[in-house]
């Protein structure tokens, strides 16, 4: 794995404060850099990939990129790129992409991602599995040292018919990392519905979940399960901007 480290500010400068918000933005800026003219581009879905779509569209619009193809990864993210002129299709028709940006809950030190706290993680994992270039973008908060850690939750993508049943089958299997399973809510007390009509359980799990491929492959093996939010060597890129500015780290 290489790293580079760019500085945000010359080094005698008095220090700036970014928010979370501008971090997410030069991380999504940074990206947005390898964007070239007649990509076919997998467009993110989250507050940070958002950044990344907008800036497309606003080289779009100054002429400084052109023939693009977009394949959002959510209807948000469609709605959005449709409301910048950015040219859509999908992967039926593009079923190999350039380049993918997008965000992600948790990055370990391998590059590995716990994805689909937005509630996106079939479709970027879809797109973003049919990549050649797979950029992520983060601020440095979302670093962990194993997936799963930070005490947030991992989510899984399940059929809605008896989810309990499938939801008490997930909170087994992990069992030996405490795990509490929960179905997400809307915030107003209904089911949260993906954008293709299934449920999510959030994995809250107290103790780290050992190998991660062998915990890909047990949760895949749920009837009733549709996908998961980790996503695993899949990253090509990792940019991460902080306080002291960019790490860029590659596979
Ligand atoms: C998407 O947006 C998701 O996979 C991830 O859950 C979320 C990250 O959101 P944000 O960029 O708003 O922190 O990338």
């Amino acid at each position: 794995a290489s790293m580079e480290a760019l500085s945000l500010s010359p080094p005698m400068s008095p220090p700036v404060i970014l928010t979370q918000d501008e971090l997410k933005k030069i991380a999504a800026y940074k990206a947005v850099e390898f964007v070239e003219s007649g990509m076919v581009l997998g467009l993110g879905t989250g507050s940070t990939a958002k950044h990344a779509v907008d800036r497309i569209g606003e080289l779009l619009r100054q002429g400084k990129l052109s023939n693009i193809v977009g394949i959002p990864t959510s209807k948000k993210t469609q709605e959005q790129a449709v409301s910048l002129g950015i040219p859509l299709s999908d992967l039926d028709n593009y079923p190999t992409i350039d380049l993918a940006i997008d965000g992600a809950d948790e990055v370990d030190p391998h590059l590995n991602l716990v994805k689909g706290r937005g509630g996106s993680l079939l479709r970027e994992k879809m797109v973003e599995g049919a990549c050649k270039k797979f950029v992520c973008i983060v601020d440095e908060s979302k670093l962990v040292k194993h997936l799963g850690g930070s005490g947030l939750a991992l989510p899984v993508e399940i059929v809605p018919f008896c989810w309990k049943f499938t939801a008490n089958k997930l909170q087994k299997l992990f069992q030996g990392s405490d795990c509490v399973a929960k179905l997400r809510n809307d915030g107003e007390g209904k089911p949260f519905v993906t954008d293709n009509g299934n449920y999510i359980v959030d994995l809250y799990l107290k103790k780290e979940m050992g190998d991660l491929q062998v915990a890909s492959d047990a949760i895949l093996r749920i009837a009733g399960v549709v996908e998961h939010g980790m996503f695993l060597d899949m990253a090509t890129t990792v940019i991460v901007a902080g306080e002291l500015g960019i790490t860029i780290k590659d596979k």
